[in-house]
């Protein structure tokens, strides 16, 4: 494969660094690119990556010691246009990889700062790039993370992207209905539609990958050295499902399924996803073309996971307990999934399926960083869809009063502490 000039948005990130590593190792010349806000928000929600991650400096010298490649890092805030307009410009790159976004979908609940912080932060980034492409760089494959919750759950299957409808006689191919469940999942429908329309007028090309929840935390890169770790997060805000109870179940706690758990979602490991983006770059969308891949490789029921955990525990003698909690979201938690994941395997996708060595290995990686574990995270999540909530749990440890949720953005002003949002109320969508 040819080398080719990547510039990788949200380096700093769970996904964006173990896909820099797995880009340059495949001799590809990487820059990377984060504004480090992701650590600004881990300060502010009082959480933690479970695994010790390193600055970014550190990160790519010790890249660079044991593999001689240079990853270029540069802090930028994609925000700002012109910083955005310059770098295009002047690295030229082949590929631009988009991870740089708020998101977590309870944060973006919390309440109206934090929903508009992130529909602006993730709108006007995707924007500033796709205008800097249009004038500096129109060949260049615009490769996005979108996500699986685009679509919603709908009765029917999901197709990728788009659908052909017949309506009165008439057929056509149209983007596929969407109906995400949150004000991040909002924010990422509003990407693609702008994507697209910069497609179609401009002459753009780009990948939509709209991606599932991920697991896991190793790819070959990243198991090198400890010192290439990338975040695991498990809180209630940014930790994702299985993360959760591969934690929940290493520290013997239950497991923590949100209503009934039939709410089924695709997932993938992580392995998979640092080849789904290598296997998009490698095989680029046509000069004017949106397309859209579904990322996932398997979907599961958040309760069939949850068994899944416990069975995997039980091979070892260990007994794991499951708890239903009122659900602080609002989405159907009983309803019909299929949604189509085939391109990617055209192309050559090789899966890593979710198995008890993965579950196992997960646990081990917990045990030998347990005691950065606040187990006060694990528990109810203080985030609610209808009544919205707080980023942090608890008092900041020197302090005895709740922390206030304060902003670190343009538009944070200060303001009340909101309640906890009350764990007791559940209701069903309609
Ligand atoms: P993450 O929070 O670990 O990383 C995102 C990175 O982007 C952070 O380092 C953050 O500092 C940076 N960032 C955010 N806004 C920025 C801005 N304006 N300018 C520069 N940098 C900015 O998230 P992740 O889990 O690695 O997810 C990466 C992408 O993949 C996101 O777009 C997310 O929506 C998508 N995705 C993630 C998952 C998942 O399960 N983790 C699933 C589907 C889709
Ligand atoms: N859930 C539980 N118990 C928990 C945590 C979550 O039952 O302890 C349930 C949720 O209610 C939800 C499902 O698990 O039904 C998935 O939740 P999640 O927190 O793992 O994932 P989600 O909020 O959807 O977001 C994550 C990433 C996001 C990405 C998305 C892909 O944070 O960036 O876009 O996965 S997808 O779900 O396909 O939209």
């Amino acid at each position: 494969m040819a080398k080719k000039t990547v510039v990788v948005l949200g380096v700093d990130g769970y996904l964006g660094w173990a896909t820099a590593l797995h880009l340059s190792q495949a001799g590809h010349d990487v820059v990377g690119i984060d504004s480090l806000v992701r650590r600004r928000w881990d300060r502010e929600c009082g959480t933690q990556s479970l695994i010790p991650i390193k600055s970014m400096p550190q990160r790519v010298a010790l890249w660079k010691r044991l593999t001689g490649r240079t990853i270029r890092w540069r802090p930028m805030d994609l925000c700002d246009a012109r910083a955005v307009t310059q770098l295009v410009q002047e690295i030229q790159p082949d590929a631009l990889i988009h991870f740089a976004e708020q998101r977590s979908a309870p944060f973006s609940m919390i309440d109206l700062p934090h929903a508009t912080m992130t529909q602006v932060n993730n709108v006007v980034g995707t924007l500033n790039l796709l205008f800097a492409l249009r004038d500096y760089a129109p060949q260049a494959h615009l490769i996005k993370l979108g996500t699986m919750g685009e679509y919603g759950t709908p009765n029917i299957d999901i197709e990728e992207g788009f659908l052909t409808i017949t309506h009165n006689g008439r057929q056509d191919r149209l983007p596929f209905p969407m109906q995400p469940g949150s004000f991040y999942h909002l924010s990422k429908l509003h990407d693609s539609h702008n994507i697209q329309f910069a497609c179609r007028i401009w002459g753009l090309r780009a990948t939509d990958l709209h991606q599932g929840v991920v697991y896991g935390n190793h790819t070959a890169e990243v198991a090198m050295h400890p010192g290439l770790a990338t975040r695991f997060d498990y809180d209630a805000i940014w930790g994702t499902v299985l993360n959760r109870f591969c934690i929940q179940a290493a520290l013997g706690r239950p497991l923590t399924v949100y209503g009934k758990g039939g709410q089924t979602r695709g997932f993938l490991d992580i392995r998979d996803t640092v080849a789904c983006v290598r296997l998009a770059l490698e095989h680029p969308a046509a000069k004017g073309e949106y397309r859209v891949f579904n990322q996932f490789t398997e979907q599961f029921s958040v309760k069939a996971l949850a068994e899944k955990v416990i069975d995997a525990r039980a091979a070892h003698g260990l007994k794991t307990t499951l708890r239903h909690l009122p659900n602080p979201r609002v989405e159907r938690e009983e309803h019909y999934y299929n949604a189509k994941h085939q391109k990617l395997l055209d192309l050559g996708l090789q899966p890593h399926y979710l198995g008890d060595t993965l579950i196992e290995s997960v646990i081990e990686t917990v045990e030998r960083h347990a005691t950065r574990v606040d187990p006060v995270e694990l528990e109810q999540p203080n985030v609610d869809w209808r009544r919205g909530g707080t980023a942090a749990w608890r008092t900041a440890p020197a302090e005895s009063e709740p922390r206030p949720v304060v902003l670190v953005s343009p538009i944070s002003r200060p303001r009340r502490p909101l309640r906890p949002a009350d764990p007791t109320r559940a209701a069903q969508p309609r």
